[in-house]
């Protein structure tokens, strides 16, 4: 089958990967692969705008790597590479930089919120993020970016990036459309229902938590209808965020009973919860598995790292040629 065009996205090694990076984007990225020729990065120098320890970096990368691949990501069919590895998305988001006015950047709302999380470190890195992320897309001369509601604004700025770009040097880059990804798992909420799921908030549970970690996390942590007090008391599946990660792990019917049986006071919020502890560790037992057994062959993990890092570096220096011929900058060809 011939591909539609090639497609870019990636996922920061900030963290070990939670259940929000899956339903928000492994998940929906691995279909991906069938229909686009797809390169899915883990976005190392992303990860280096927070703070974080020298030495913990490749097991963070390892980490999201087995995670792709137990997910799902085939590497015959995809490329899974290092954003590190190919210098060329540093040299691209230098030369985007000069096309992109100050005021696109500083009106980024997740720049914003980063800002507030980590307002002792409010980095250059941080505020040229947006940048880097339109060098990841536009390097690969991507069609489309499958993208959550929250990183919408993002793909704007990438287009509007791109249409700078070939204003000042004229036609070259694609504008990107967006492939929405449906429903609420673009933002799936952490454990206490009032921010999103993030891996510096460390609000989550992550992809190789244990069943026993999962049950202690979401019966002690995780926040149900704040109105009720006691089991008696009907409760309101709409306002639990519980109940919505029913909708994310349970089948329709299991996901009725817990309603109904909450609003009619049968079902107390500990009763729920257990319905939701298996029903997540259900979900997560085949990704647990084929992790396992990826964490027993680190090598073949690092040669599909390597390999996918190499075949997006060959369309990188491609792409790169020509971005330095059109700007100029061939003075030692
Ligand atoms: N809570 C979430 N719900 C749905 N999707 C989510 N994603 C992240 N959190 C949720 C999606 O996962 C992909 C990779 O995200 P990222 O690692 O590049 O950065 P992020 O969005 O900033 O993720 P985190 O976990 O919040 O990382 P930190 O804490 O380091 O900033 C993206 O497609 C994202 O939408």
């Amino acid at each position: 089958m011939t591909k539609k065009g090639r497609i870019f996205s990636g996922i920061q090694p900030s963290g070990r990967l939670h259940i929000g990076n899956y339903l928000g984007a492994i998940k929906q990225f691995v279909p991906l692969q069938e229909t686009y020729e797809t390169v899915f990065g883990i976005v190392d120098l992303h990860a280096m705008t927070q703070s974080y320890d020298t030495g913990e970096m490749s097991e963070r990368i390892i980490n999201a790597a087995v995670n792709y691949l137990a997910s799902g990501l085939d590497p015959d069919k995809a490329m899974l590479m290092l954003q590190s590895g190919v210098a060329e998305h540093s040299e691209l988001a230098w030369i985007l930089a000069t096309v992109t006015p100050l005021p696109w950047i500083q009106r980024v709302p997740t720049f914003k919120e980063k800002a507030r999380n980590q307002p002792d470190n409010v980095n250059m890195g941080l505020f040229n993020y947006p940048v880097l992320m339109a060098a990841d897309i536009l390097l690969y001369k991507s069609v489309a970016v499958p993208v959550g509601e929250d990183q919408r604004p993002h793909l704007e700025l990438t287009r509007e990036i791109a249409r700078a770009f070939n204003q000042r040097f004229g036609e070259f880059f694609p504008e990107p459309e967006e492939i929405i990804m449906k429903g609420n798992q673009s933002r799936v909420m952490g454990l206490d229902g009032k921010k999103r799921m993030s891996k510096s908030i460390g609000n989550c549970i992550y992809l190789d938590d244990d069943a026993e970690t999962i049950y202690e996390k979401v019966t002690r942590h995780g926040v149900t209808d704040p109105a009720r007090v006691r089991k008696s008391d009907p409760g309101n599946p709409d306002i639990c965020n519980m109940f919505t990660w029913h909708t994310f792990f349970s089948d329709k019917k299991a996901q009725e009973e817990c309603a109904d049986q909450c609003r009619n006071a049968e079902f107390g919020c500990m009763d729920c919860k257990a319905v939701l502890v298996r029903n997540i560790v259900e979900t997560l037992e085949p990704i647990q598995e084929r992790q396992k057994e990826l964490m027993d062959d680190l090598d073949k993990v690092r040669d599909i790292i390597r390999d996918g890092t190499e075949r997006a570096r060959k369309i990188a220096q491609e792409t790169m040629k020509e971005v330095r011929e059109i700007t100029g900058l061939t003075y030692l060809d």
